[in-house]
């Protein structure tokens, strides 16, 4: 096994690496310290740490391996320099759905952030049956400004180079290029899903038109640079909840997997988690939630694109025309549609499932997988077969059928 070259924190550890670190021990009282170990993702760990004076802040770190399977499964600690980043460019581009971030100790690999745990995972309320207004149009808004502060609209053609040339996050992009676009579409032992599906994903890895979309979508994923990018914007990426004056507050949280990509990748990806939600509400019978759900996908792309043309406004290069970014947001919603079928089928059959669809009973499972891969090969033909023009007015009246 590898040695390990830095000291992973433990809630009993927590206190004395605060105390050793100037930046924190201005922030926090030590010495009444109440740490807790809440991490639920995949990867890192993340506590919570208050003191007995009302201040409190989230410390995460990136173990050197995949947290879900141990060890045996090593990744790049050095993800927490790609959080870093990302965490300050999103907090630039849209403090009000951005965590702060306090701190970054790129010996240890741990970031010091603004403590959410007053907030709800969007998964988790959605799950529990809540209609949550604005939180999908806020995340769409907060893609829009990420791309107005890190794209072509705002920097020179020679600094948005520079910035994407620097950005790289490889090991983290070939688990996305792994998980997301390789391993579903073939027999792989990360691989899993009941007999009850079996037919349905044969059938459509089979598919020849599939096959290509998805394999030109892996190619548009690693050579599109058009801005910093989340990379995992999944409902579990985002928390809701209110502020103290009661107003919604949605934040878009853990951009480890940020790097220079196509932005339809955000939204797509965003876009298929709406979707599991759709089908958990429908096959629970929640009529109100689904309802509204389905309303959710128009929704995205109206707010990104009001978000866009006010970014565009103030873009940088006022030699580039309204027709080029209409042709560009023309694209941009048939990728969309082709990201949101790749997240959808990886997500039922691949290595991280949701526990939207997961956390159902056996025959609503079934049922709600069914639908979901459904609707994926559908996004993906759409995406494969429609003309890479006119089509943003398509995508919004008829993306959930
Ligand atoms: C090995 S990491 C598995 C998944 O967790 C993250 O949240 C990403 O979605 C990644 O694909
Ligand atoms: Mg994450």
């Amino acid at each position: 096994m590898t040695e390990i070259a830095y000291d992973i924190l433990s809630e009993d550890t927590v206190a004395s690496y605060v105390r050793g670190r100037p930046a924190l021990a201005a922030l926090l009282d030590a010495e009444s310290l109440d740490v807790r170990e809440v991490g639920d993702g995949n990867l890192n760990l993340v506590f919570v740490c208050r003191d007995d004076h009302g201040h409190s802040l989230v410390l995460k770190q990136s173990l050197p391996y995949v947290r879900v399977a141990g060890p045996s499964w090593p990744l790049t600690p050095d993800r927490s320099h790609a959080e870093a980043r990302g965490l300050r460019a999103a907090f630039d581009a849209s403090p009000a759905t951005s965590p702060q971030l306090f701190d970054y100790d790129c010996e240890q690999h741990v970031l010091a952030m603004e403590d959410l745990s007053h907030l709800t995972v969007l998964r988790t309320a959605l799950n529990d049956g809540a209609i949550v207004p604005d939180a999908v149009a806020d995340c769409a808004r907060h893609v829009a400004r990420l791309l107005g502060r890190t794209g072509l609209l705002t920097l020179s053609s020679t600094a948005h180079h520079a910035a994407a040339t620097g950005s790289e996050n490889r090991a983290l992009c070939a688990i996305t290029e792994a998980l997301v676009f390789r391993e579903p579409f073939i027999d792989h032992h990360n691989n899993r899903f009941g007999d009850e599906l079996e037919h349905r994903v044969r059938s459509l890895r089979a598919d020849e038109v599939v096959r290509r979309e998805v394999a030109r979508l892996e190619a548009c994923f690693r050579d599109r640079p058009e801005a910093l990018i989340h990379g995992d914007l999944h409902t579990g990426s985002v928390m809701v909840g209110r502020d103290a004056p009661g107003s919604r507050i949605t934040k878009v949280i853990d951009p480890e997997f940020c790097f220079y990509g196509p932005v339809a990748f955000d939204l797509g990806t965003l876009l298929a988690n709406v979707l599991f939600a759709t089908a958990r509400a429908e096959c629970l019978g929640r009529l109100e939630q689904h309802e509204w759900l389905r309303g959710e996908a128009a929704e995205l792309w109206r707010a990104f694109t009001d978000e866009f043309w006010t970014q565009w406004a103030d873009r940088a290069d006022t030699s580039l025309t309204d027709a080029q970014a209409g042709a560009w947001l023309d694209r941009m919603a048939g990728d969309t549609l082709g990201f949101a079928g790749c997240e959808a089928v990886r997500r039922v059959v691949g290595f991280a499932k949701v526990t939207d669809i997961e956390s159902l009973a056996p025959r609503d499972h079934v049922a709600a997988a069914t639908l979901v891969l459904g609707t994926a090969r559908r996004w993906l033909e759409t995406s494969a077969t429609t003309p890479r023009c006119g089509r943003s007015q398509g995508f919004a009246a008829g993306a959930m059928g």
